[in-house]
């Protein structure tokens, strides 16, 4: 008996729900009464097509910050529309809604957050919930709720479910005694944040639930990413976002840190790519669980003169905010990705310069297509 008929007949008696639901030729349907499960009125989401079945079931945390839309997008691409549920405490605007699943899921509701898991049969979680560096500054008792507390129940929710995880670190995961130029993966941190020291403690409970139970953690540390279509929200790279904008609309630009503060950024592409390559690579191919990624570094000024030179009359100022300015002086100026470069082959795509003409062509067009609305 050919092993796809075998699988098939498999699926249908695993995926034959116990409420004696019949499993339709090609779509399976389960109808259960969980308050907490995603219900649509065609209860299309729970109809999945063999196509899909072997696919990761992948639950994003904090789906609605700055990157969670855009990793749904690109996993829903490879794993099918049905396979990828975002969730947040707040209402989805419209494209997010109608871009496939979504559900409520408050991360310190550990009830809450395990019948999602079960009730949605996940195998994968991207956690994404977190206060990020000024932010959690102004709300460190939030901060630390959400961020470890929070985190601690993902951890549990995790192991108990034997879930693939990949939580985001940071080069705020880094302080002032660390090594800067370039900051390794495996070197003294000491963050003097919270959002730095919740993320040392994630990276760390996640590699210790890797060696004392075997759980598939992952982890990469982000350096200051830049999109344009989802606002970053309450860190210390935000300015290198908050430029483009400004630009077009304003012609002027206030920046809060001082010209020549470097920092390691990214495009946001870059970014998802590498979580989708971290969260695919074969585990043998993984020498440590937590990595550094790396693409560009560059200070105000140099972001000013590459944007200059597509809008040369930008006006711009600094208004050095003391807070914020503190936490990059405490962060790495170059970030050594070697280890993932070897490990998975990670590669980075966007320098400076494609970084700037890619930001001005989507952030023109919309402007563009606003302007002529
Ligand atoms: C922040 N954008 O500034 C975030 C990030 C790498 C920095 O963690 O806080």
């Amino acid at each position: 008996m050919p092993v796809g008929r075998t699988l098939t007949r498999a699926v249908h008696q695993a995926l034959s729900p116990v409420c004696g639901c019949q499993v339709l030729s090609t779509s399976v349907r389960c109808i259960s009464f969980s308050p907490r499960q995603v219900t649509s009125s065609d209860a299309s989401f729970h109809s999945v097509s063999f196509s899909e079945t072997d696919h990761p079931r992948v639950l994003i945390t904090g789906g609605l910050g700055q990157l969670g839309v855009g990793l749904a997008k690109l996993l829903r691409k490879r794993y099918g529309n049905n396979n990828v549920i975002l969730s947040d405490i707040r209402k989805p605007p419209d494209h997010v809604f109608h871009s496939g699943p979504f559900i409520y899921s408050d991360i310190l509701d550990y009830k809450n957050l395990r019948e999602i898991v079960v009730n949605n049969r996940i195998t994968w979680m991207i956690h994404y919930s977190a206060l990020l560096s000024a932010v959690g500054e102004a709300n460190v008792q939030l901060a630390r709720a959400v961020n470890i507390t929070g985190l601690h129940n993902v951890l549990d929710i995790a192991a108990e479910h034997g879930l693939r995880l990949f939580v985001p670190s940071t080069i705020g995961a880094f302080g002032p005694t660390s090594p800067r130029n370039p900051t390794p993966d495996l070197c003294i941190q000491r963050p003097r944040t919270i959002y730095g020291v919740s993320k040392v403690h994630a990276e760390l409970m996640g590699e210790y639930y890797h060696h004392r139970y075997g759980m598939d953690f992952r982890c990469l540390r982000y350096p200051g990413i830049i999109s344009a279509d989802t606002q970053p929200g309450g860190g210390t790279t935000d300015y290198a976002v908050q430029i483009f904008h400004d630009a077009i609309k304003e012609g002027k630009f206030e920046c809060y840190l001082k010209p020549d503060t470097c920092l390691p950024m990214m495009y946001i592409d870059d970014c998802l790519r590498a979580t989708l390559e971290i969260l695919e690579a074969p585990a043998e191919c993984l020498t440590m669980r937590t990595y550094n990624i790396n693409a560009m570094s560059f200070n105000p000024e140099e972001l000013v003169n590459e944007v200059r030179k597509y809008l040369p009359d930008l006006q711009v100022s600094y208004n050095v905010d003391k807070v914020r300015q503190g936490i990059a002086d405490s962060w790495p100026v170059k970030f050594d990705d070697s280890n993932a470069r070897k490990d998975w082959g990670w590669k980075h795509d966007y320098d400076l310069s494609e970084l700037v003409t890619v930001m001005l062509n989507i952030l023109n067009s919309e402007t563009r297509v606003a302007r002529a609305n």
